[in-house]
Formats: C-alpha cells, structure tokens, sequence
C-alpha cells in the first residue's frame, strides 16, 4: 500500500504545527475564561455591554455618535474603544459628553478579554449602564474572543459590498445584530439593499438585520429599540427576576 514517508523535518513541522494549535487552544480557553468574569462583573453593577465589530470606515463610531446623541439622554452611556494607535476615536465620544476609555492593541488586530477586564472599572458604571465596546477595525479576529458581552453588534456598510457574509462568514454567523449602515449611498451603488440581506441570511438566518444611514439618522429607532429592549431582559435575566 502507498504511504507517506516522514522525514525528521516533516515530522518537526508537524510537533511545531501541534504546538501551536495547543497554545491557540489554551489562549482562547483563558479568554473566555476571563470573559465570564466581565460578565459576572458587569451583571454585578446591572450594566450591559455590546461588542461592536466591523471592518475600518464600516462606520462604527458614527453609528455610536448617533446612539449617544438617541439614547443618551434617557441612558446611562460609557464606551471602550479599541484601536490599534491613537485616541481619535474616544476624542470623538467624549466630546458628546459621554464616558470613554481607549485601548490600544498596538500590533493586535482585535480587544480581548483580558484588556476589557482591565478597562471596565475605570468607568463609573451604574445599573442600567449600557457599555459600547468598539473593536478594532477587522472582520476576521475579533469573531474569535468573546470580551464578556451581551451581544455582537456587527457594522457593515453598503459600500463593502453584498459579498462580505459569503467572504467573512464567521463573523456574520457570530454576531447577534447587523447595522447595515450608509444605506444614504444605495444610490450610488449598483446592488440594492436584498443583495445584502440575502447573502447575511444565508450564512446567518437568525441575524437580526437593520438598514441604517448614521449621517442622515434613518432607521436608527428599530435599532435603538432592539439595543433597549435586548438591554432590559439581560438585566433581567441576570437578577434572577
Ligand atoms: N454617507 C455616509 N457616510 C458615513 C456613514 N457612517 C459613517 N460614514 C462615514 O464613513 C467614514 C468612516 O466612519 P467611522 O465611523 O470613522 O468608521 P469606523 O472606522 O468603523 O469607526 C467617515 O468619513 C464617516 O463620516 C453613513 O451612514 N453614511
Ligand atoms: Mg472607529
């Protein structure tokens, strides 16, 4: 019978490629190790968090912006915001009044756990305190560490193309929540809108999907709703009531 001969350098990739997988294997246990504490912390202080993840210049901070400026009246607001240089992004959300910290992951291409531990006593959270976590900006990473959230907000824009869902499925299949965002620029586009939807059903039928522009402030109320609504029964859920 024909079988495969292993020399001594065949069989080091092998035990290097082995090792590997271990070491993946027991960081990703550890995350979500840690990420069960975040959640116990935050069921601890009645505040709910939501990963928020989507490629660069999907529109994450906008689509937070318009949330802020919607529900941050009536709630309790504080966002983290991951990046991999800079505090742009939290310079933007403190200047709506809100509380924000910034991580930088430097070389990272996603949060985890672990940094998010860290950064939530910083902020003074209290009950009903909706959290915004901003991941970096990536459509592949982030789908791997769970950060202790209630719910993967994912945010696609238009302009990223109907093919994203099919590309980048992990993502799609993990997130709770679709902000299909920029809808304004549809004009401009050559797809309409089903493209879209279809392909994210189609790798995730249970994806809750909703057409938003953040810059001309459409259909952001369902959105604000399901954040609101998804919010209170967590809340409630983990008061036992
Ligand atoms: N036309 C349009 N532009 C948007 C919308 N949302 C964000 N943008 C623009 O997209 C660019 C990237 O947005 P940003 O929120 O910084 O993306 P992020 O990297 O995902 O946080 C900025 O120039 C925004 O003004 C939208 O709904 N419509
Ligand atoms: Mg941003």
């Amino acid at each position: 019978m024909p079988h495969l001969h292993l020399d001594a350098s065949d069989r080091e990739e092998a035990e290097e490629l082995r090792r590997r997988m271990r070491w993946e294997a027991e960081i990703l246990s550890m995350n979500d190790r840690i990420a069960q504490e975040n959640r116990d912390y935050l069921a601890g202080v009645g505040a709910v968090a939501f990963n928020v993840i989507g490629s660069p210049g999907s529109g994450k901070t906008t689509l937070l912006e318009q949330i802020i400026r919607l529900l941050g009246r009536e709630h309790p607001i504080a966002v983290l915001e991951g990046d991999q240089e800079t505090d742009l992004d939290a310079e933007r959300i403190r200047r709506l009044g809100v509380q924000v910290f910034q991580i930088n992951t430097g070389s990272g291409c996603h949060l985890d756990a672990r940094m998010v531990g860290r950064s939530l006593p910083r902020l003074d959270l209290r009950p009903g305190s909706l959290i915004f976590v901003e991941n970096v900006g990536n459509l592949v990473c982030p789908a791997l560490f769970d950060l202790g959230e209630h719910a993967k907000i994912l945010v696609t824009a238009v302009t990223e193309g109907p093919d994203k869902p099919l590309k980048y499925p992990h993502i799609f299949r993990e997130a709770h929540v679709l902000a299909l965002t920029k809808t304004d620029l549809l004009p401009h586009l050559d797809v309409g809108l089903h493209a879209y939807v279809e392909n994210a059903r189609r790798i995730n039928p249970h994806l809750v999907i909703f057409p938003v522009s953040s810059t001309r402030n459409l259909g952001m109320r369902p959105l604000l709703d399901w954040i609101v609504r998804s919010a209170r029964a967590e809340r409630v859920a983990f008061s036992g009531a």
